[in-house]
């Protein structure tokens, strides 16, 4: 009986997918705790980090070298650095490249670019304008370049500079989880310079484009701002820390922020009892200018809903900035103590979204903006005379029980009227991976 004992010497069905689930569970564990992709990233970061630090070395030589006669923006430019009559952000993105300089900085500022052929020239004619020559033999041989460098990415380095100080600042954009905002060995957020998404150096670091919320910390007029970051708790501060609010009825809290390339958060409310309270008092209700700006998502717009408002529990005193029904275009409710009653609405609307919603006031003229866009004017009949008690200010709810539905985001007022340029800028950088 020769093949009675015979035994079949192979892997069973059972065996087999034992393997193979144990071989798809390591290739899984390679490419999650390997992740090449990261890998990559984090390579360029270094070379990022090592480039910034030849550059933090070179300008201080040159200068040392040209004391007297040190020239910040360079032989080719002379009234470029900040302060001047043309401020320029000098990148290291070539003007040949077929791409178009995002409009994305500060009223007053522009981009400067040289082509690719003069891209890394330490004589003046390279993206960083310094005639490194001058004085000594240059440090550097060429001007370091992203490894990416692209708009499209953010990635890419920016040199600004102050004459008169005599200082410079570097801006780098990390594109690795690990040198990212929150990453492990965060570069860009605490380096103690005034935009998150750059990894910042240089002997100033205020010279070069601020993130939106500098930016808004830096425009005069401004009364209170609430960026709605928290990821617990009740408080919603105010950046400048005069009308801090209350989150009432716990909004959902640590949304998705609605600027891009900001990991700050943003509170969803939920249209039935949730608001913030941001002061039991009015803040621009009864002046005779003001701004309000803020960001909205997802709002409903069954009905006409405030984004934010001031008025008192009893008596006619009323602000609100508001989605209209339907349409949810941009509205406006203003109303004076003897109860003159205006409720303009604007030409575009808020829904879906994120939009950049922003509403001025001068006297008797309103006007309205979407996107950094104009969306229509409306003259008031309303005076500024508010007598009422007990006015209160609320972002996504008013006292008289109405509420919206949205997801809201980096609410900020103003004392003055901001220009339409300066509101296309807010708009332009808060949709920016600068
Ligand atoms: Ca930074
Ligand atoms: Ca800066
Ligand atoms: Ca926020």
């Amino acid at each position: 009986m020769i093949f009675s004992n015979a035994k079949v010497n192979g892997f069973t069905l059972l065996e087999l997918l034992i393997v193979v689930s144990i071989l798809t569970i390591l290739a899984v564990i390679v490419v999650v705790v390997i992740n090449p992709s990261q890998i990559l990233a984090e390579s360029r970061d270094a070379q990022r980090i090592s480039d910034s630090a030849a550059i933090k070395t070179a300008v201080p030589t040159y200068l040392l070298a040209n004391s007297t006669t040190a020239d910040l923006d360079g032989p080719n430019h002379t009234t470029s650095c900040s302060g001047e009559a043309t401020q320029k952000v000098f990148v290291s993105v070539p003007s040949d490249n077929g791409e178009t300089a995002p409009n994305d900085l500060p009223v007053g500022w522009s981009y400067s670019q040289v082509t690719s052929a003069n891209l890394g020239k330490v004589d003046g004619a390279g993206w960083l304008p310094i005639n490194f020559n001058s004085g000594q033999a240059s440090p550097l041989s060429n001007l370091p370049i992203d490894p990416t460098n692209t708009f499209a990415t953010g990635q890419y380095y920016m040199y600004t500079c102050s004459r008169g100080a005599g200082t410079y600042e570097l801006d780098i954009k990390m594109s690795s989880a690990k040198y990212g905002q929150n990453g492990s060995l965060d570069k860009m957020t605490n380096d103690g310079g005034d935009n998150v998404g750059r990894y910042e150096t240089g002997t100033s670091l205020t010279i070069g484009p601020p993130d939106y919320s500098h930016a808004v910390l830096n425009t005069s007029g401004l009364v209170s701002y609430w960026r709605l970051g928290e990821a617990s708790g009740v408080n919603a501060a105010d950046a400048l820390g005069l009308n801090n609010g209350t989150y009432v009825s716990s909004p959902t809290l640590g949304e998705a922020g609605l600027l891009v390339d900001d990991e700050n958060t943003a509170a969803t409310f939920n249209g039935s009892s949730q608001y913030v309270l941001v002061a039991s008092a009015k803040i621009i209700g009864g002046l005779s200018s003001w701004s309000i700006v803020a960001w909205v998502s997802n709002a409903s717009i069954t009905l006409r809903r405030p984004i934010y408002a001031e008025r008192p529990s009893s008596g006619n005193d009323l602000l609100k900035m508001e989605l209209n029904s339907g349409t949810g275009n941009i509205a406006l409710t203003y109303r004076d103590d003897v109860g003159t009653l205006n409720q303009p609405i604007g030409t575009a609307s808020l829904a879906g979204g994120p939009h950049l919603a922003a509403i001025t006031k001068s006297g008797t003229a309103s006007a309205f903006y979407v996107d950094g866009a104009a969306a229509g004017t409306a003259t008031l009949t309303a005076t500024d005379t508010w007598t009422n008690a007990g006015i209160e200010s609320r972002i996504s709810a008013d006292t008289s029980g109405q509420y919206l539905n949205a997801t809201i985001d980096e609410v900020a007022l103003y004392n003055v009227v901001l220009t339409p340029s300066q509101i296309t800028y807010l708009y332009n950088l808060g949709i920016s991976n600068q």
